[in-house]
């Protein structure tokens, strides 16, 4: 399935941690645009493929769960920690549940924000993906 998971290095002193991502090294795409998800509750997100935008998710806090679907297997990836990021790459299905209290989600993706390049409707994913 098209998905990774990337241990990220972490440089941690007696101050505290730091996780530094860049393109190209241990990012693997050009990072274009950076969004958060927070005070989410009981509700699922997601619910669609991306045709070309590849991302990586970081659960900066807390944790949730993202069930990953390429039209043939699915497989669920619970993300609990700031120096593990989900590498999403395109034609997979994700759906996000479970989020913990204080889940805060970063999600670094390849591209601009462009509605068209979104596939929401499950028929036609599977119709893409076959
Ligand atoms: C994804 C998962 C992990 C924008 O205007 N700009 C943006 O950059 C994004 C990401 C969204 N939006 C708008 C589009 C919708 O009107 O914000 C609204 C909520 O987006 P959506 O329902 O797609 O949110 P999620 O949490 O279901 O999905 C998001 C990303 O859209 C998606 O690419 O992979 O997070």
């Amino acid at each position: 399935m098209n998905y990774k998971i990337l241990n990220f290095n972490v440089i941690g002193d007696e101050r505290g941690k730091l996780v530094s991502l860049e393109s190209f090294k241990n990012i693997p795409f050009d990072i274009k645009r950076v969004y958060y998800i927070y005070d989410t509750n009981a509700e699922p997100r997601g619910f669609h493929a991306h045709t070309r935008l590849e991302q990586v998710v970081v659960a900066l806090a807390g944790s949730c769960e993202f069930e990953l679907d390429d039209g043939k297997n699915k497989e669920i990836i619970k993300l609990n920690s700031p120096n593990v990021g989900l590498y999403i790459g395109v034609n997979i299905w994700r759906i996000m549940r479970n989020f913990s209290n204080n889940c805060r989600l970063m999600v670094l993706a390849s591209d601009y924000y462009n509605e068209s390049e979104y596939i929401r409707d499950y028929n036609e994913f599977l119709k893409v993906v076959k």
